[in-house]
């Protein structure tokens, strides 16, 4: 069998239905086999960023993971950004990237480009096929990297001649990574310092990161904090891991965390913090984050640990396996809660900062809000980067797990489009809708084309206050007015351009007019771009200065 079919039946063995990819001269051999291929769907792109991003958020909305393919040089260097962003966000990507033939590999060949130097510091880990036989295990590794413990982004570089070459292939491979075996079962004795440290707090707070999504430990994470009567918050990463309608639920903390969230995880004396990183983003100035709290940090990678703050206890295990164990021993110790004076508090908080009703202009904001009371529960919401990111933070109430998408780690501008189209292709069964900003929009629209062609309609929201709205945000209010190259001039007809590629463009003037286009985008199912015009100098509050504690927050 040659490398190229060894490659197509390994990846068919892992269960992979759809690739997200670019053809090219180093990866051809695999295309030619993709061909025939019945099994796999492949999504012709029309930038390999895009690819990567689109793996990337079919990886996470359907928790498993999710593949893209390059061809060698600029093909393997356009996944680059999608691939540190999968790394920052851990999502099991898996990138395949074709290579010049092995005799050629350090001769400045054509479209020779060290991809596995490149990716070494942005991928879990990463391969370069050497041997056909081979290609069974790497592929089998690969997955199994990629999801086992903190998932993460997987390379495998296929040189030409490893495409082509035939060999016996034996696909009946077992992984065994000496070296590699996160541990995923909590120390019991930890378990029960925690829970020690957890019945003795007067003012618990759980901190719920991205690391809830990837363990599935929804139903933990809301048992516990019912059990606790703990009010909940979230790092940005986190948003949506408890519906954030639930009672319980203050919404995310950081620079642009939700006010009664920041207030409150400042003034609590315990802190659980489970699957998260402590992000600069979400503690603002970590010398003065929850300094007064004892925090009990569970994370599957041991790295973690007191890597940005310094935590009275550590837990490494799996999220869902933790908070079990944590659920398990506060029942047996008998716990009941009553609604203690710090939850009244909180819930005061809570009220004094709730949400308005959309009404009035059309603002960013206030289009946020609209779409939430347009889209059914189980939308997917991808958002770029910027204050339309930041808006959908505030004002985007995630109800299900697993939709709501969004570069948190890297803030990748240029990641919604594409993500939606990824998050599209792994659920065609319901909207998705991507927040977007003019400027980033800007950079990946081209994927138009992959929406209209590929039969995966989207709805593009762009509020469109023709700037870099975050970066001129910035200047506002810290460089005196000074817009150095955040007006975006020539902003071309959004809704023309969607017209240009075949979708639908639309351009309102109204909140009454954006919640009607939505609705009826909703219902038609087919590429919407709808061009939302915003004030230029709206703000997104509250704001963390960048290097100040969740104290100082503007409100
Ligand atoms: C690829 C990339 N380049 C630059 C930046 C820096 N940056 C962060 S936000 C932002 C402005 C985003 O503008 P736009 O997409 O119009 O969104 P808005 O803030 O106006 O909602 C920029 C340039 C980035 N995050 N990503």
């Amino acid at each position: 069998m040659s490398g190229s079919q060894a490659i197509v039946e390994a990846l068919k063995g892992e269960g992979v239905k759809t690739i997200f990819g670019i053809p090219g001269g180093a990866i051809m051999p695999v295309y030619d086999v993709l061909y025939d291929e019945k099994e796999i769907r492949h999504i012709l792109m029309r930038h390999e960023q895009c690819a990567a991003h689109a793996a990337d958020a079919y990886a996470r909305v359907t928790g498993g993971p999710g593949v893209c393919m390059a061809t060698s040089g600029p093909g393997a260097t356009n996944l680059v950004t999608g691939i540190a962003t999968a790394y920052m966000d851990s999502s099991p990507v898996i990138a395949i990237t074709g290579q010049v033939p092995t005799s050629l590999i350090g001769r400045d060949a054509f479209q020779e480009t060290d991809i596995i130097g490149i990716t070494t510091p942005i991928t879990k880990y990463n391969y370069q096929v050497r041997s056909v036989r081979d290609i069974p295990k790497i592929i089998k590794e690969a997955f199994y990297i990629a999801t086992a413990g903190r998932p993460g982004p997987v390379l495998i570089d296929l040189p030409k001649d490893m495409q082509t070459g035939v060999d016996d292939v034996d696909f009946d491979v077992d992984v065994e990574i000496r070296g590699y075996k996160p541990n995923l079962d909590p120390h019991p004795l930890q378990v029960k310092r925690a829970v020690d440290i957890l019945v003795e707090a007067e003012r618990p707070i759980i901190l719920a990161g991205g690391g809830i999504h990837w363990s599935n430990a929804y139903g933990e994470l809301l048992r516990l904090a019912e059990l606790l009567m703990a009010p909940v918050v979230t790092t940005f990463m986190g948003k949506g891991v408890i519906p954030e309608n639930h009672p319980l639920c203050l919404g995310c903390i950081g620079m642009h965390g939700r006010v009664e969230a920041n207030k409150s995880i400042m003034m609590a004396d315990v802190v659980l913090a489970v699957g998260v990183r402590f992000s600069d983003r979400s503690t603002g100035k970590v010398d003065e984050f929850c300094t007064e709290a004892k925090i009990i940090h569970i994370d599957i990678d041991p790295s973690e640990i007191r890597k940005n703050v310094a935590v009275h206890l550590p837990i490494v295990a799996d999220a869902k396996k933790a908070l079990k164990a944590i659920i398990d021993e506060l029942t047996r110790r008998g716990l009941k809660r009553e609604k203690s004076e710090w939850l009244k508090r909180v819930e005061t908080l809570k009220k004094e900062y709730a949400d308005t009703e959309p009404g009035g202009e059309l603002t960013g904001a206030n289009a946020v809000k609209v779409l939430r009371k347009v889209l059914p529960e189980n939308a997917i919401v991808a958002t770029e980067v910027g204050q339309n990111q930041m808006w959908a933070s505030l004002y985007f109430k995630v109800l299900k797990p697993k939709t709501f998408i969004s570069s948190g780690g890297l803030g990748t501008m240029g990641f919604g489009f594409p993500a939606s189209l990824g998050a599209k292709a792994a659920r065609p069964d319901v909207p998705v809708v991507d927040i977007a900003g003019d400027g980033s929009f800007l950079m990946t629209e081209q994927d138009l084309a992959t929406s209209v062609t590929e039969d995966l309609p989207v709805i593009v929201m762009v509020l469109n206050n023709s700037s870099l709205g975050m970066v001129a945000q910035w200047q506002r209010l810290f460089f005196g007015r000074r817009y150095s190259h955040t007006d975006l001039k020539g902003i071309p007809d959004f809704a023309r351009l969607a017209e240009a590629f075949g979708a639908r463009g639309v351009r309102v003037h109204s909140l009454n007019e954006l919640e009607q286009v939505l609705k009826e985008a909703v219902k038609a199912d087919v590429t919407v771009v709808i061009d939302v015009p915003i004030p230029r100098e709206e703000n997104v509050l509250p704001f963390v200065p960048p290097g100040k504690s969740l104290r100082e927050m503007i409100i």
